[in-house]
C-alpha cells in the first residue's frame, strides 16, 4: 500500500488529522491496533475547548456536537465547606468550554470517515515504523497472518501514551519529562441526573472529587483513590458513600445514585517528550505528552497538536513549503508546556498528597483564598480552562 500520510492510532487524534487531510485531497490510512467497539468503550474526556470544536466543524464533524453538546459558561470549586463558583465567561471575555464527551467524539471521526471512504485498519497488529530518518519511510503491521507494508512520505505517531511511534525515536534523540503522582482517579458512569448543571470540582481532606457529566441524564464522577486501589475495590455502594462524604452537604443530599455502567481507576501523570519530531516521524497527542485530567486539557491539546500538523502538512503539500513542518515540535511544545504547567497547578490545588507536609497543606489552603480573592487570578484560570489561542 501506498499513502501521502500513514497514521499509527485510531483515537481522535488520528482520526481528526486523517478526516481534515482527506478533505484537502491528502491520502492517508489510520492503523488502529484495538477493534472500533473497544476505543468506543473508552470513558475519558468530557470537556472541549471551542478551539477543538472549530476543527470538529472544519473536519465536517460537527453537527451532532453543535446538537447535543451543552455549553458551560461556568464551574464550581468545593473547598474548605464553601461552593464558590468560577464564571468562566466573565472572566475570560465571554468565552466558555463545551461539554460533550470523547466517546462521541470519536463515534462521529468514525462515522465521517467511513462516510468519505477514508481507510482505517483495525485489529493491525505488531505495527512498526521503519526508515523513518530517511527520504523513504514504511510501516508494517499484520492482519490475518499476513504481513503488510504501507509506503508513505510521512509517519505520524497518534498512538496515545502506550504506543510504539515513541519508542521507535532512538533514546538519545529524545528528552522526557516525567512527574507521577502518589494517586489516582476512580471513575463511575451512571444513568443519572447530575447533580448540578455545572462541574463540582471538589478539594476534601478525604481527597479530591468531581461531578461531571456526558448529558442531563448520564452523570460522570471521580473520586482519588491511592494507586493500590483496584475497580473490585469499590462496589457501586462504597463509591456513593465516599463521594457523598466529600461533596457538601446541601450537594451530597441531592445527589442521584444508580447502578455505575463503567467503572475505571486511570493513574495521574504528567509527561512530556521533546522533540515531537524525529525524521519523518511527528508526534501528535498523548504518543508525545499527558496531563493529569484536572484541568481537563489532554485532548484539548492533542487538538492544537493536530491543527500544527494538518497545517505544516498542507503547507507542504499544496505550496511546497515546510517551514511549518520544521516549525511543529517548537510550536506545538510551546502551547503543550503552558497546557502541563496548568493541570499541574490545578491537580496541586486540588487534591490531598498522602506525604504532604503541614506546610504543604497551608501553602494550598492559601492558593484556593487567593483565587477566590483576587480578580487577576480568577481570570488566569478562566483564560487557561477555556484554553489558550492556538
Ligand atoms: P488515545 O485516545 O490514547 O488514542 C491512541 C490510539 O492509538 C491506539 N494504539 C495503537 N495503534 C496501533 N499500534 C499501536 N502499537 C498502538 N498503541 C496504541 C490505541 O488503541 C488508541 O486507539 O490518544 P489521542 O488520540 O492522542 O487522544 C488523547 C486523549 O485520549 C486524552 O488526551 C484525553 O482522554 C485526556 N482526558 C481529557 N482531555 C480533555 O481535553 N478534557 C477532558 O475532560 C479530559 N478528561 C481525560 C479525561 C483522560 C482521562 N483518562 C482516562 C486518562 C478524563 C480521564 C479520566
Ligand atoms: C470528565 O467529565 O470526564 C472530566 C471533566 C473535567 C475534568 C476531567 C474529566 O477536568
Amino acid at each position: 500500500m501506498k499513502v501521502q500520510v500513514c497514521i499509527i492510532g485510531g483515537g481522535p487524534s488520528g482520526l481528526l488529522l486523517s478526516q481534515l487531510l482527506h478533505l484537502q485531497g491528502i491520502d492517508t490510512v489510520i492503523l488502529e491496533k484495538s477493534s472500533r467497539e473497544h476505543v468506543l468503550a473508552r470513558i475519558r474526556a468530557g470537556v472541549l475547548e471551542h478551539g477543538f470544536a472549530r476543527l470538529m466543524r472544519e473536519a465536517q464533524c460537527g453537527e451532532r456536537m453543535d446538537r447535543e453538546g451543552e455549553i458551560h459558561n461556568g464551574f464550581h470549586i468545593a473547598h474548605d465547606g464553601v461552593l464558590d463558583h468560577v464564571d468562566l465567561h466573565k472572566y475570560s471575555g465571554g468565552n466558555s468550554v463545551l461539554v460533550y464527551g470523547q466517546t462521541e467524539i470519536t463515534r462521529d471521526l468514525y462515522e465521517a470517515r467511513d462516510r468519505l471512504g477514508g481507510k482505517v485498519v483495525h485489529e493491525a497488529e505488531d505495527v512498526t515504523p521503519h526508515d523513518i530518518d530517511s527520504e523513504k519511510p514504511f510501516v508494517t503491521y499484520r492482519t490475518a497472518g499476513a504481513t503488510v507494508r504501507v509506503d508513505c512520505d510521512y509517519v505520524v505517531g497518534a498512538d496515545g501514551f502506550h504506543g510504539v511511534s515513541r519508542k521507535s525515536i532512538p533514546k538519545h534523540k529524545l528528552t522526557e519529562y516525567e512527574r507521577v503522582y502518589p494517586f489516582g482517579w476512580l471513575g463511575v458512569l451512571s444513568r443519572t441526573r447530575p447533580v448540578s448543571s455545572e462541574l463540582i470540582y471538589v478539594k476534601h481532606e478525604r481527597g479530591f472529587a468531581l461531578c461531571s457529566m456526558r448529558s442531563q441524564v448520564l452523570s460522570r464522577y471521580y473520586i482519588q483513590v491511592p494507586l493500590t486501589d483496584k475497580p473490585a475495590d469499590w462496589p457501586d455502594e462504597a463509591f456513593w458513600v465516599e463521594l457523598k462524604r466529600r461533596l457538601p452537604t446541601e450537594v451530597a443530599g441531592r445527589l442521584i445514585t444508580g447502578p455505575s455502567i463503567e467503572k475505571s481507576i486511570a493513574p495521574l501523570r504528567s509527561f512530556v517528550a521533546e522533540p515531537m519530531r524525529y525524521g519523518r516521524l511527528f508526534l501528535a497527542g498523548d504518543a508525545a505528552h499527558i496531563v493529569p485530567p484536572t484541568g481537563a486539557r489532554g485532548l484539548n491539546t492533542a487538538a492544537s497538536d493536530v491543527y500544527y500538523l494538518y497545517h505544516a502538512l498542507l503547507d507542504h503539500y499544496k505550496k511546497g513549503d515546510d517551514r511549518g513542518l520544521d516549525d511543529y515540535s517548537a510550536r506545538a511544545l510551546a502551547r503543550v508546556w503552558k497546557a502541563q504547567r496548568f493541570s499541574w497547578w490545578m491537580t496541586m490545588l486540588l487534591h490531598r498528597f498522602p506525604d504532604r507536609l503541614s506546610y504543604d497543606d497551608r501553602l494550598q489552603q492559601t492558593d484556593m483564598a487567593y483565587l477566590f480573592s483576587s480578580e487577576a487570578a480568577l481570570r488566569s484560570l478562566a483564560e487557561n480552562y477555556v484554553g489558550l489561542p492556538f
